[in-house]
């Protein structure tokens, strides 16, 4: 295996940022390049929050608060609680440190800065050497048909539903229209192996893989990818993944997440946890590789990475 390897990851939130902060920790940084998830991206009080980007910055940077995964450690909330007294929207829980880097986005924005640039600038004051590439410019926005219910926006069914209601249908809004970023084709192109982090594989990877161009790469360079099941013994770790996979008519296990990932990748990477659907997986077509997959704290993740490593 050699360390000259240029290594890109399919990304989502929490899950995508530990493995990533695992990987940097194996192989030098500027080999790492992240395609990050922007279909959960919205807007609210007026600013343009990108949470999948943020939780991987902040987890490369250091800087992410560990009890949720997702937004800063020592955060205030001065400005939510006093938004609470106004009666201003607080069902999606802004920090004040968290607030700087959604006004700096906003402002960039508003002066025509694409988000990889912004992306850009913020790694780079934060000190994050990998690449951290959003998977478009454009708006792509994640919607769900709930149970007894019409469309809503991601972020409503995930946080202010606390994805309790089930989906029965999932749309991508603007992905016909929509184009890879810069430089996401030339990453797939030029990548030495592919990951598919341990993201939900319906709301985190799936807007990526259907921007015009990234599936159809993935899929011709299936041989070098490899992709990690965000499913761990029937459930997943965080969020409605495994309900997803039930609801949409999926195994929920890791055949099922095998069954949706068998055109684009040629190995699954399983928990211990699952050896015994190793032959199912295996029966989809896609190699199963087998091994500690939860990553509960640094080395656990840099471990996982280095296994991953091996098998691409
Ligand atoms: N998740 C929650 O469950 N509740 C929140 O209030 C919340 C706020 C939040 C703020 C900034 C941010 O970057 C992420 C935040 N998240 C919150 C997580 C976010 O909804 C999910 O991590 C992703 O969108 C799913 O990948």
């Amino acid at each position: 295996m050699s360390e000259d390897r240029r290594i890109t990851v399919v990304a989502g939130g929490v899950g995508a940022a530990k493995f990533l902060r695992g990987l940097v920790q194996v192989h030098p940084n500027h080999l790492v390049t992240a395609l990050v998830n922007v279909a959960d991206d919205f807007r609210l009080h007026g600013l343009a929050i990108s949470p999948d980007l943020d939780t991987v910055t902040y987890t490369l940077g250091g800087l992410v608060n560990p009890e949720t995964g997702w937004g800063r450690a020592n955060e205030s909330w001065r400005v939510r609680d006093e938004l609470e007294r106004l009666g201003g929207e607080t069902w999606f829980n802004l920090g004040d440190l968290d607030l700087a880097v959604h006004l700096y986005r906003t402002q960039r924005i508003s002066n025509g800065a694409t988000l990889t640039e912004i992306t850009k600038e913020i790694c780079e004051r934060l000190g994050i050497e990998a690449q951290l590439l959003p998977a478009s410019n454009q708006e792509i926005r994640s919607q769900l048909k709930l149970e007894g219910g019409g469309w809503v926006d991601f972020q409503d069914y995930f946080v202010a539903q606390q994805h309790s209601v089930p989906v029965e249908n999932l749309r991508f809004r603007g992905i016909e229209e929509a184009l890879p970023g810069p430089s996401v084709i030339a990453s797939l192109e030029e990548a030495d192996a592919i990951v598919i982090a341990p993201s939900n594989p319906f709301v985190s990877v799936k807007p990526v893989l259907e921007i015009t161009g990234v599936g159809e790469i993935i899929k011709r360079r299936r041989e070098k990818v490899v992709a990690i099941s965000p499913i761990i013994g029937g459930a997943a770790l965080k969020g409605p993944a495994s309900r997803m996979l039930e609801e949409l008519g999926f195994e929920s296990s890791v055949v099922g997440v095998a069954s949706l990932y068998r055109e684009f990748a040629s190995a699954l990477v399983i928990d211990h946890a699952d050896a015994k659907l190793a032959a199912q997986v295996e029966a989809t077509g896609l190699r199963s590789v087998v091994t500690d997959t939860i990553m509960s704290d640094i080395d656990r993740a840099a471990a996982l990475a280095k296994a991953v490593l091996g098998n691409t």
